[in-house]
């Protein structure tokens, strides 16, 4: 593997190639995926960083799986990633949050032995006041016989993901992935339509700066999650406080903490008693990235990547970040952070 450094000028698709080149199996399916992803996502970030201008603001009215409104960046998102995926002969099948179902391959195009798993446009409902969303994938191989891909191939747990990345739309856009290597982030430089190395080998810092929690919730939590928010925030003087930082979207949060350090947390709670964010695509998408920069993904009892999904909508509790904190989050929620196959 060729050493970069962050002034390297190297594009993500040679990065790809040089991480491909370290799996000698690898027949450049994944490395294809993402060549694809990266391309949706530049068409996407064209169009969110226009949303100002063209007339795409507002609601689409149009109620999708969720029961939310969709932004019509929503359905742009999704309609574009479908577009960008689904005939390049490596995918058997997709979900996205967007979508009720499994997404098919159409028939005119070959199945590959991979599914790709997305939230679209995570946060869409911060785009009118210019606040940084992001796009979330997952991939996984396919594990069932046949052509075709099956709701069994996506409901494996996160630990069986070969890829995943976020991309954020923010000051600048970025995406970030991992295929196991440790977690590489590339900046778009929109004046050559390029990603390009910016943050090789991310390290999450192991004192954690900040806690991003929607504490309106309080009223609403456990006794245990209230102490533990207590603990995060120093007034049991167990440790040193945190910093709250909470945007309110989650690929803005969670990339704030991954490069300064701390955790994220969206408990479960009485209006929410499974957690509000999805398993599938959001929180084990970014625990395989966090874990690979050396932090660590929790529910409360058990790891992320362990679960063993049986829907694909489901929704999880998260506490996400460096290993202290989430080691105190198991540690005051009953949990442990490596219970497989739980
Ligand atoms: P709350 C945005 O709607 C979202 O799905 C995530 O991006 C974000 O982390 C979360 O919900 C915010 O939820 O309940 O704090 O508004």
């Amino acid at each position: 593997m060729v050493q970069h450094t962050a002034t390297s000028v190297v594009t993500i698709e040679r990065y790809i190639i040089e991480q491909e080149r370290l799996h000698p199996e690898a027949t450049g399916e994944l490395s294809g995926i993402l060549y694809d992803v990266a391309l949706a996502a530049k068409m996407i970030a064209s169009k969110v960083r226009r949303a100002g201008l063209a007339d795409i603001l507002g609601s689409a009215d149009a109620e999708n799986v969720q029961g939310e409104i969709q932004q019509k960046l929503d359905v742009f998102a999704n309609e574009t990633l479908i577009r960008a995926m689904d005939h390049g002969g490596r995918l058997c099948a997709m979900a996205s949050e967007e979508e009720p179902g499994i997404i098919q391959i159409p028939d005119n195009f070959r199945c590959g032995k991979y599914v790709l798993l997305f939230d679209p446009l995570d946060g869409s409902s911060n785009i009118d006041v210019n606040v940084p969303v992001g796009t979330i994938f997952s991939v996984m191989r396919k594990i069932t016989r046949g052509t075709r891909g099956e709701m069994e191939d996506m409901l494996q747990p996160g630990r069986r993901q070969v890829a995943a990345g976020y991309i954020i739309y923010g000051s600048s856009t970025m995406l970030v992935y991992t295929t196991g290597q440790g977690a590489h982030g590339f900046t778009l430089d929109p004046s050559i339509g390029e990603f390009l190395l910016s943050h090789p080998d991310i390290r999450i810092p192991a004192v954690g700066r900040y806690l991003s929690v929607n504490d309106s919730y309080e009223q609403f939590w456990e006794e245990p999650v209230k102490a533990l928010m207590r603990r995060y925030r120093g007034l049991d003087g167990e440790r040193k406080p945190l910093n709250v930082r909470y945007v309110g979207s989650l690929v803005a949060d969670i990339h704030r903490n991954l490069l300064g350090g701390g955790v994220f947390a969206y408990p479960a709670n009485q209006k929410s008693p499974k957690g509000k964010l999805r398993l599938l695509y959001e929180a084990n998408p970014l625990s395989f990235i966090v874990e690979q920069a050396g932090g660590a993904a929790t529910n409360g009892t058990n790891r992320i990547l362990d679960i063993y999904p049986t829907d694909l909508h489901q929704r999880t509790p998260l506490y996400i970040g460096g290993v202290d904190e989430v080691e105190q989050a198991t540690a005051m929620l009953g949990g442990a952070l490596s219970n497989v196959g739980a």
